[in-house]
């Protein structure tokens, strides 16, 4: 039997370098190993302000954008999370088994509320065990996600422990299985802040949708520092970022890189930097387009998963609601 992985990204912005080096890249990569179920999670978009047209847009985006980038249909399952009910419902029971101090560590939270805590919905503190709900709903084994999400994972992996010792053993505990490299692209108008959707700042980050022209100047904008040699030293975070990003692309080892920068400025380093990053984004782009020339493509994609989906769903929470009394 092939292990079950679950993953999920949120319609909260267009989708950039980060969030394919750190996730889809490697769902793609692993597919033909794993039982695949990839989801648009537009439930977790909510827990910020946001807007429903731009939240009904960026859905469909990124599903686009999931099947550009070689998630095919006939290998995975790709759907919407608030297509799928269970998942809410799922989260309250699972609320109700996680301790308020759990919630209170997560640093995701910290990191979104700032010193608004007082004003933040309360969704975006119990965001948390919605994403358990996610994951637990499927049986999942693996959960492949950038490095920002393993707190995460390992909270889900907590509240399935405590669950099945409170009511019996009902859900598999997963595992987070997080990328050698590319599991943490930093922003590049400051390497110390991860790359993210939401932030601001037209030269952050690299979306996937983005101008290659655009790409190309925001790579050769891209914070650095005065020093000459080019080599893999982490307290460097802009070398450090840009030479990451290329070694994801290439596949390199980082012996291989520093030889063939040696002797070489920044500003070489950036330009080939700038041609592996088109490289990859400009077949996606393409296909991008193809696949959403005809919009019912995306909504049959849709509509299939969620029939293929409904009998995990229904034996899931059917074992659930047994096992808390409310059958
Ligand atoms: N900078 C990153 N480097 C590597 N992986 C990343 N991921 C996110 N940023 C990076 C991974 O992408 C997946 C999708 O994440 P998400 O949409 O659920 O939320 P996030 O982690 O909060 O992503 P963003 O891009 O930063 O979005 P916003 O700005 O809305 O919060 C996850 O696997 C994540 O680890």
């Amino acid at each position: 039997m092939k292990k079950r992985v679950f993953s999920g990204i949120q319609p909260s912005g267009h989708l950039h370098l980060g969030n394919y080096l750190g996730s889809i890249r490697n769902w793609v990569r692993d597919l033909d190993s794993h039982d695949n179920i990839f989801c648009v999670v537009d439930q977790h978009a909510i827990t910020v302000d946001y807007d429903p047209a731009v939240l009904r847009s960026n859905v469909r985006e990124l599903v686009g954008l999931y099947l550009a980038c070689g998630l095919e249909p006939d290998k995975c399952c790709l759907f919407v999370q608030s297509h799928i009910p269970e998942h809410t419902e799922l989260a309250w029971l699972l609320t109700c088994v996680t301790p308020m101090g759990w919630l209170e560590r997560m640093t995701q939270f910290k990191d979104k509320v700032g010193a608004k805590r007082e004003r933040a919905g309360t969704g975006l503190f119990t965001y948390p065990t919605l994403m358990a709900a996610d994951i637990l709903l499927y049986r999942t084994h693996e959960v492949p996600v950038g490095n920002d999400q393993k707190q995460h994972v390992e909270l889900t992996r907590d509240i399935a422990e405590r669950f099945n010792r409170k009511f019996g053993e009902v859900f598999i505990v997963p595992e987070p299985v997080i990328a050698a490299v590319g599991a943490r692209i930093m922003g590049l108008d400051d390497p110390t802040a991860k790359m993210s959707k939401s932030a601001p700042g037209d030269h952050h980050s690299i979306g996937l949708l983005d101008d290659l022209k655009k790409i190309r100047k925001t790579i050769m904008r891209a914070v650095t520092d005065s020093e000459q040699s080019i080599v893999f030293d982490p307290a460097r975070a802009g070398l450090f970022n840009l030479l990451s990003i290329y070694q994801a692309l290439t596949g390199q080892e980082q012996a291989e890189i520093e030889t063939h920068f040696a002797g070489k400025g920044y500003g070489d380093l950036k330009k080939q930097v700038a041609e592996v990053v088109i490289a990859e984004i400009e077949p996606i782009q393409a296909r991008y387009r193809e696949l959403t020339a005809d919009p019912t493509y995306i909504d049959g994609v849709l509509a299939d998963s969620v029939d293929q989906l409904r009998p995990i769903v229904d034996a899931t929470m059917d074992e659930v609601r047994r096992a808390m009394g409310h059958r």
